[in-house]
C-alpha cells in the first residue's frame, strides 16, 4: 500500500471539499477542492517537465498559498521537496543547488535574473518563478493542465523532503526526511495536541523550515482545518487575526513581540485553545508573563530538522516552564555522556533519540550520517539535557557550537569561515549573546592583520551581507589583538561571551 504523505494528509481533508483550506490576509480564500486541484495541476506540470520520483525540486519563494500547493504537488509527484530560506544569498543558493542537483528550481520573479546563471551552472533543467500573489511562470505553465493528477506510490522510507541544516564543520547537510517520518510526526502531534473539528490555525511562521512547514501546516492539513496564512510575523496583524484562531504556533520571539503589544491580552485570545512555542528556548519569564497577560499557558515542545518533534509538554496535565516536556509517545529519549557512555539518572548529558520520526541520513553524506548515530540506532542530538524525576526533559545547553537567533540556527563555524576570508582579517570567533528580541544574537570578535588599518565594523558587516543570509550576519563585530585560547589552543568562547554579554541589553 502506498504511504505517500499526501494521501495521509488527504484522509483528513473535510468531506465537504468546499470547506476553507487557506485564507489570506486580503480575503482571498482557497477551499480544499481548490487545494487538490491546484496541487494536481502542479504535480502534472512537474511530471511534464520530466520530474521522476526521487528527483529534487528546489524552491526559494515567498510565503503564499501557491507555495504550499507546490509542496503538496511534489509529494503527489513523488518528487523530493527542497525548501530554501528566502534570506539565502545567491552564493548560498549555489551551494545548495550544486549539492542537491535538483531537476527543477523555483525562485521569485525578482530573483530570477540573479539566479539564472547559478541554476544553469548547477545543471538545473528548468528554472521557474513564483511570486507572492501566485504570479510568475510556474502557475502560468500549470494553468490549463488537468487537475486530476492522482498521487505517486511511495513507500514509508521514500524521501519526501530534504531540509538543509548547517553543521559544526560549517558545511550545510541535507537532512532526508521520508514520507513515513513526516506522517508519523504529523499524526502524533495531531493526536496529542488534540486537534478537533473547527480548529483554525493562525500561521505566521516561514514555510521553509520544519516548524512552519511540517509542525504547523501538516497537522492543520491532516485536521482539514482552515489555515489563516500570513506572509510573515507582524505582531499588529497577529493581534487583528488572533480572535478567529484556535491554534497558534511560534518561536519565542513571536511571544516576546506579542507581549510588547499594548493591545495584547485575554480578549484577543478568546477563541484560542493552544499556543505552541519551539525552535529555541522559551524563557520562564516569557512563559509567566504570557500566562499573566493572556490567561494561556504556552505549550513548549522541542525538535530538530533531523527528527521533527521529539518532546512536548502535555495538552492535559502540567506544562512546566523551562522544560520541553515529555518524549512523544513513540520516541525513545535517553541522556548519555558526550562519548556515548552511561551517566547517572538526572545528570546532564547529550540527548539521544530513536523513533519513526528520525531522518534517513544526510544527502550523499554517509560518513556524516554514521558519525551522528550510535551503533544501536540512536541519533545524537548535540543538545545538552537532563530528565527530571517526573520525566520532563530540560534542555540546558548545547554540546554543538550553535547559536539560535529568532528561531534560526546559525553555526559559528560557517560565519567564521566567511569572516576569515575577508581582507584585513587574521582570524575570528563567532559567539551568541543574549538579545531581548532574538533570544540570542550573532556577534563576532575579529583579530585584524597586523599590517595596515584594522577594518571598520560597518565595512565588515556590509561585506558579509553580500555572502550570508541577513540573520547570519553578526549584529556587532568587536576587534581584539588576539583570541583567548586554552592550553590546547582552543578558543575560549565563554570568556568572549562574558566580556560582551551586555552588548545588546
Ligand atoms: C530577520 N533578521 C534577523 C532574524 N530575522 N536577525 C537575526 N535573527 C533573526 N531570526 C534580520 C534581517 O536580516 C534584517 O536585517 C532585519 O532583521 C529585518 O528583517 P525582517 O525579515 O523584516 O525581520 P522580521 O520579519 O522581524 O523577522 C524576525 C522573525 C523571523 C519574525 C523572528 O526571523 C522569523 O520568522 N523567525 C522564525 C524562524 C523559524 O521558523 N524557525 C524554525 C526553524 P538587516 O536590517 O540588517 O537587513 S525549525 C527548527 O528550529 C526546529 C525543527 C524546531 O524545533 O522547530
Ligand atoms: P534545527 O537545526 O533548525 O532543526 O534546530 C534544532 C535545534 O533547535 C535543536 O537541536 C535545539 O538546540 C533547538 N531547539 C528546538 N526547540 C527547542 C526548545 N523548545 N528549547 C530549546 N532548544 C530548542
Amino acid at each position: 500500500m502506498s504511504e505517500n504523505l499526501f494521501q495521509t494528509l488527504q484522509a483528513g481533508f473535510p468531506a465537504d471539499r468546499q470547506g476553507a483550506a487557506i485564507e489570506l490576509p486580503d480575503g482571498r480564500r482557497h477551499s480544499y477542492a481548490d487545494l487538490e486541484a491546484a496541487s494536481g495541476r502542479l504535480a502534472r506540470l512537474l511530471r511534464d517537465l520530466g520530474v521522476a520520483p526521487g528527483d529534487r525540486v528546489a524552491v526559494q519563494v515567498e510565503k503564499s498559498a501557491e507555495a504550499l500547493f507546490l509542496y503538496l504537488a511534489c509529494l503527489r509527484a513523488g518528487a523530493i521537496y527542497l525548501p530554501l530560506n528566502t534570506a539565502y544569498t545567491p552564493a548560498e543558493i549555489a551551494y545548495f543547488l550544486g549539492d542537491a542537483e535538483p531537476r527543477v528550481f523555483v525562485c521569485t520573479p525578482a530573483a530570477e535574473a540573479a539566479l539564472r546563471g547559478t541554476a544553469a551552472a548547477a545543471g538545473v533543467a528548468h528554472l521557474l518563478t513564483l511570486g507572492q500573489d501566485g504570479d510568475g511562470s510556474l502557475i502560468a505553465a500549470a494553468r490549463d493542465l488537468d487537475p486530476e493528477a492522482g498521487c505517486a506510490e511511495a513507500a514509508a522510507d521514500d524521501i519526501a523532503a530534504i531540509l538543509y541544516t548547517s553543521g559544526t564543520t560549517g558545511r550545510s547537510k541535507g537532512a532526508m526526511l521520508s514520507h513515513g517520518n513526516l506522517a508519523s510526526n504529523a499524526a502524533t502531534l495531531h493526536r496529542i495536541w488534540g486537534f478537533r473539528a473547527g480548529d483554525v490555525l493562525l500561521h505566521a511562521l516561514p514555510l521553509f523550515h520544519v516548524h512552519g512547514l511540517f509542525v504547523a501546516s501538516n497537522t492543520a492539513l491532516l485536521n482539514g482545518s482552515r489555515i489563516v496564512l500570513l506572509p510573515r510575523f507582524d505582531a499588529a496583524e497577529i493581534l487583528r487575526r488572533l480572535p478567529e484562531a484556535t491554534v497558534f504556533m511560534g518561536v519565542p520571539t513571536f511571544y516576546t513581540r506579542l507581549l510588547a503589544e499594548p493591545g495584547f491580552g485575554a480578549e484577543a485570545c478568546r477563541n484560542v485553545r493552544l499556543f505552541v512555542s519551539g525552535s529555541a528556548p522559551l524563557l520562564a519569564e516569557t512563559f509567566e508573563a504570557f500566562r499573566a497577560r493572556s490567561g494561556h499557558t504556552i505549550l513548549e515542545r522541542y525538535g530538530m530538522t533531523e527528527a521533527g518533534m521529539i518532546t512536548s509538554n502535555p495538552l492535559e496535565g502540567e506544562r512546566r516552564a523551562g522544560t520541553v516536556g515529555l518524549p512523544l509517545p513513540e520516541v525513545a529519549v535517553r541522556i548519555r555522556a558526550e562519548d556515548g557512555g552511561d551517566i547517572a539518572e538526572g545528570e546532564i548529558g547529550v540527548l539521544e533519540l530513536k523513533g519513526p520520526n528520525v531522518f534517513k541520513g544526510y544527502w550523499r553524506n554517509p560518513e556524516k550520517t554514521a558519525e551522528e548515530f550510535r551503533a544501536d540506532g540512536f541519533f545524537v542530538s548535540g543538545d545538552l539535557a537532563r530528565i527530571d524525576e517526573r520525566g520532563y526533559v530540560h534542555i540546558v545547553g548545547r554540546a554543538k557550537d550553535l547559536i539560535i537567533s529568532g528561531g534560526y540556527n546559525v553555526y559559528p563555524k560557517e560565519i567564521e569561515q566567511a569572516i576569515d576570508e575577508l581582507d584585513g582579517v587574521r582570524e575570528s570567533a563567532v559567539i551568541g549573546l543574549p538579545h531581548r528580541d532574538f533570544g540570542e544574537a550573532v556577534a563576532a570578535v575579529v583579530v585584524p592583520v597586523t599590517d595596515g588599518l584594522p577594518p571598520e565594523e560597518s565595512e565588515l558587516i556590509a561585506r558579509l551581507k553580500d555572502r550570508l543570509a541577513g540573520y547570519k550576519v553578526p549584529k556587532r563585530i568587536f576587534t581584539a589583538e588576539s583570541l583567548p585560547r586554552n592550553a590546547m589552543g582552543k578558543v575560549q568562547k565563554n570568556q568572549l561571551r562574558d566580556a560582551h554579554k551586555d552588548a545588546f541589553s
